[in-house]
């Protein structure tokens, strides 16, 4: 009897699972008419993972989650074993390879080219893109450099590791990697068409072909993919402060029919219909004797040498407790902890321009800073000051938004 794959069909996760039960000659059958996003949030599908997540596999001992579990699984049913190494060494190069496709490669290929295409958990940000496309091409060079020499990842015929490898590339393969991009990497191409040709596998993946353009960063939400522009946005906040509708207005969709072209120039029309400049709430406090541009003069304007005695003592003493507020920030999902930062905001809160117009803001913990403790104070001189090593760690890149 076939074991139950749930999932939708095309799914590169599931595949693996499938691949591995053509080499381990397992039958394995994907369920009917799967609605992914409708069938995985059912209850019945969630008792088989709360995750809601495909795929998930049913055994007669039980549900099973995690592609590379299943496809572990899938393979441990052939008495030969053939996908899993015949060694101890073997063995573990086979898991070594399907650990690196995973934490090296498809983590961070979901991280670079989701939010580029505008799905996942992850909104798009230049700077995590940027970081994850770099750790993607970092895995690669090394998958290429292994496959100068290699025609498989281990041994002489097809394992584990180069179905969920292979699997893992097709994100990039279907969406980002064009001919050029993998120019760079000619053995790791070279490998890819040998496992996508392989029958076992094109069973599945039917006709493969490469990215013809890579994605370009959505539009929507204020962001316009360019730092310097990013940077003069946090350098006018006025110009932050244009009313909702214009910034949120959802990126047309690319297949949509074109509009009759009256419509179409109506619309344009009213898109550059100047709107009514709405009130600033934090126009609303009461004022304060704190004067930013005093702050920022001072701030740019003091010599590295004299900075703590001037710019730090100086801040300080300007420093308005009731009309402004210090706020840490300290970036929620990276391991290392490595991106964070102080803000001085006008206000008692995160003032709610900020929660609304910066599209990465929920990506990072914030913590008002006690000025009454003199540990919290030092670490905001700290950041001020820019030292060459912060939090016991060399300080690679410091931005000051001002
Ligand atoms: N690490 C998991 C990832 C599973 C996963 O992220 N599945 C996605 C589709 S590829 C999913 O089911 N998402 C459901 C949702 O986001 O609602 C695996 O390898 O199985």
């Amino acid at each position: 009897m076939a074991l139950i794959l749930h999932s939708n069909p095309g799914n590169k996760n599931s595949m693996k699972g499938l691949i591995a039960a053509e080499y381990a000659g397992v039958k394995v059958e994907l369920t009917k008419d799967f609605q992914f996003g409708v069938s995985n949030r059912t209850p019945e599908f969630l008792r088989l993972n709360p995750f809601g997540k495909v795929p998930v596999l049913e055994t007669p001992d039980g549900p099973v989650f995690e592609s590379n579990a299943i496809a572990r699984y899938i393979a441990k049913l052939d008495p030969e074993g053939v996908l899993l190494g015949s060694s101890p060494y073997e063995v573990a190069l086979i898991e070594q390879w399907i650990d690196v496709a995973t934490t090296e490669l498809d983590s961070n290929l979901s991280r670079w080219v989701y939010p580029l295409l505008g799905f996942g958990p992850y909104p798009y940000s230049e700077e995590l893109s940027e970081s994850a496309s770099a750790a993607v091409k970092a895995a690669l060079r090394v998958l290429n450099g292994h496959l100068a020499l290699n025609t498989y990842l281990v041994g002489h015929s097809v394992t584990l590791a180069d179905i969920i490898l292979s699997c893992n590339m097709l994100t990039g393969i279907r969406c980002t990697f064009t001919k050029e991009f993998l120019s760079e990497f000619p053995h790791l191409e070279r490998y890819f068409w040998t496992i996508a040709n392989q029958p076992n596998v094109k069973k599945h993946f039917g006709d493969v072909s490469l990215a013809e353009k890579a994605p370009t960063p959505p539009k929507k939400q204020g962001n316009t993919g360019k730092k310097e522009e990013k940077k003069a946005k946090a350098e006018k906040p006025k110009e932050a402060q244009k009313p909702k509708e214009v910034q949120k207005q959802p990126e047309k969709p690319k297949e949509a029919p074109a509009k009759p072209k009256e419509e179409a120039a109506e619309q344009d029309e009213e898109e550059e219909k100047p709107k009514p400049k709405p009130k600033n709430p934090l126009d609303l406090l009461p004022p304060s004797p704190m004067v930013m541009d005093d702050w920022k003069r001072l701030y740019s304007n003091t010599k590295a040498k004299d900075f703590r005695e001037v710019a730090i003592e100086g801040f300080w003493k300007m420093y308005d407790p009731e009309g402004y507020s210090l706020w840490f920030c300290d970036y929620k999902y990276n391991e290392e902890n490595t991106i964070k930062g102080v803000w001085l905001f006008r206000g008692q809160e995160i003032p709610q321009m900020v929660l609304d117009e910066c599209y990465d803001v929920e990506l990072y913990e914030w913590t008002k800073v006690d000025i009454a403790d003199e540990a919290q104070k030092e670490r905001v001189n700290a950041y001020l000051e820019e030292p060459d090593e912060f939090d016991g760690e060399k300080l690679l890149e410091a931005k000051c938004f001002k």
